[in-house]
């Protein structure tokens, strides 16, 4: 199995709304690079960077939204405020010539944290189809 595989089979189920690591990350009890931060979101660098630069951009505050299949119409301004802060943070990366926003969902989806994120990937050329 692929490194990504193994840590998926490790993963609460994918419907369960728990604390993740993200939550001591928020908290700075787990140390990371953060590029970004207001009242409500939170941005840093992923730990296995997938491209040049790679951010995850996350809400403080979970309320529920463990995977975008889980929202509901209380989530759209703080999913609106997500997509925003992507864009400031690609232009703060000078991600000038375009970037790829990725948010994975559910098994198929292969998301292997169940606090809802985007993923900010840029500096290299993206391809399509993505894998
Ligand atoms: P996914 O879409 O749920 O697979 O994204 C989770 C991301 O979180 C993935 O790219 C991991 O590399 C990243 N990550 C991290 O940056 N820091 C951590 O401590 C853990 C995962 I666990």
């Amino acid at each position: 199995a692929t490194e990504k595989q193994a840590a998926l089979a490790a993963t609460p189920p994918f419907h369960a709304d728990s604390p993740t690591i993200f939550d001591k990350i928020i908290n700075k009890e787990i140390p990371s690079t953060v590029v970004y931060e207001d009242d409500k979101v939170f941005a840093f660098r992923d730990i296995t960077p997938q491209a040049p630069t790679h951010i995850l951009i996350i809400p403080k505050v979970k309320d529920g939204l463990t995977g975008l299949s889980k929202a509901e119409e209380r989530h759209c301004e703080i999913l609106g405020h997500l997509l925003y802060t992507a864009k400031l943070v690609a232009k703060q990366e000078g991600l000038d010539d375009g970037f790829r926003i990725v948010i994975n969902d559910g098994p198929k989806g292969c998301q292997s944290v169940y606090h809802i994120h985007v993923h900010l990937l840029g500096g290299r050329q993206m391809n399509w189809p993505p894998g």
